[in-house]
Parts: structure tokens; C-alpha cells; sequence
């Protein structure tokens, strides 16, 4: 499904991130910037192990050893990946008494596409950030990234916004309520 949105485009579809060609793809990382399992390990397998080398420099330079917080986003190289950059940010853990989950999963997509922008990239592609192993409900989170984007793209001449769906299940839920969101 691809809707235009005030001069840029929106596109769901169903894919691997790691091969989409928009100039960033955006890692659901966790705050240790070290890789991981599904979408992470993905990335920093494509990438390869110039981006481990990367990001281990981003926590040394720019967050002073700390974790990247939940929210938060920085943009690294995308190596041997297609993108030329990768913006890793972390999503909430929906089994975990921090309060904002919502607030901190619509921070990740804000903050991506504002590093973005800061960057001068004209496309971006997400995955369905939290929704894996951190087990934020599936409907929620594609109505916080839905709604999200669209207020971003409304308010800005950014280019085009990919969100790369790793199941038809997921697909279809996105793109309800990207439907929703637009009505
Ligand atoms: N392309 C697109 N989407 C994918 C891909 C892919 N290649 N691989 C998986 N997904 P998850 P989270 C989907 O668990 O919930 C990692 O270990 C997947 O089906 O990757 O934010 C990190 O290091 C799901 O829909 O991310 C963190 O510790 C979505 O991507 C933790 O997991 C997100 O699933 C982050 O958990």
C-alpha cells in the first residue's frame, strides 16, 4: 500500500529490511548498540563487522559509554548493506513497569526521522520496532508508528517513508490502521 502525504509517499510493504535501498533503514536495537537477534542480528549480519566496530565507537563518543536510552537514536554507516546508513533505536519493553511505553515507541520513530532530517536523507525505511522479542502488542505499536509518521509527514517536505513488514499478518494490521489514521 502506498499513500502520498503531503508531497512525500508512505509505503507499507512486506519485506526484509535489510535489502531495502532507502538511503537509511532503522534498527530495533537494543541499548547496548552490540547486535542481537531478529531485525538486529539481521543488519549486523548484511552490514557485517564494520558496524559492530561503529557502534562500539557511538557508545565510546557520543553516549559516554552509557546505554542508548529507550527513545533515543543515532545513525551509524550501513556498510555492506544497500542503505547507506543505519539509525539504531531502542524500543520499550511492553513487559516492564516503565511507565510512557506508548510515548517511548512514538519517541523511536520521531527521533529516527528527526536524525534523519538532521542528516539530509530523504528516505527511510522502519521495521515494526518493539513487536519481536520485546513483545509490545502488535495493534498498538502499528497505531503509535502509523500515526507517528503521518503527523511527521504532514508537517514536513521529507521524501518517502517505507515501513518493511516481516509478516502478511503484521501487513495487514499496518496497514488498518494506517487506513484509520488517515480518515
Ligand atoms: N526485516 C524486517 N523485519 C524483521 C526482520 C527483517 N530482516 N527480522 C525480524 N523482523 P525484533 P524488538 C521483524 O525482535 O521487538 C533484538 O535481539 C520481527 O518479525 O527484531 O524491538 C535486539 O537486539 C518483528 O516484527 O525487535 C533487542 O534486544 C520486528 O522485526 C530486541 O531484539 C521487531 O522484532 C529488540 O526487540
Amino acid at each position: 500500500m502506498k499513500v502520498s502525504i503531503h508531497g512525500n509517499e508512505l509505503e507499507l510493504k512486506m519485506g526484509d529490511i535489510t535489502k531495502q535501498t532507502t538511503d537509511a533503514i532503522v534498527n530495533a536495537a537494543n541499548g547496548l548498540l552490540m547486535g542481537g537477534g531478529g531485525v538486529d542480528g539481521a543488519i549486523h549480519e548484511a552490514a557485517g563487522a564494520e558496524l559492530l566496530e561503529a557502534c562500539k565507537q557511538i557508545r565510546q563518543e557520543q553516549l559516554n559509554g552509557e546505554y542508548l536510552a529507550v527513545g533515543e537514536a543515532v545513525i551509524s554507516k550501513g556498510y555492506h548493506l544497500s542503505a547507506k546508513y543505519v539509525i539504531h533505536t531502542v524500543g520499550p519493553i511492553w513487559y516492564t513497569d516503565v511507565e510512557n511505553k506508548e510515548m517511548l515507541l512514538a519517541n523511536c520513530y520521531k527521533n529516527a526521522l528527526k536524525i534523519a532530517v538532521d542528516n539530509g536523507l530523504s528516505s527511510i525505511s522502519f521495521p515494526s520496532i518493539s513487536t519481536g522479542v520485546y513483545r509490545f502488542p502488535v495493534d498498538l505499536a502499528a497505531e503509535i508508528a502509523m500515526k507517528t509518521i503521518v503527523d511527521f509527514l504532514r508537517d514536513h517536505a521529507f521524501g518517502k517513508v517505507v515501513m518493511t513488514l516481516f509478516s502478511e499478518e503484521d501487513y495487514k494490521i499496518y496497514t488498518t490502521k494506517l487506513k484509520r489514521v488517515l480518515q
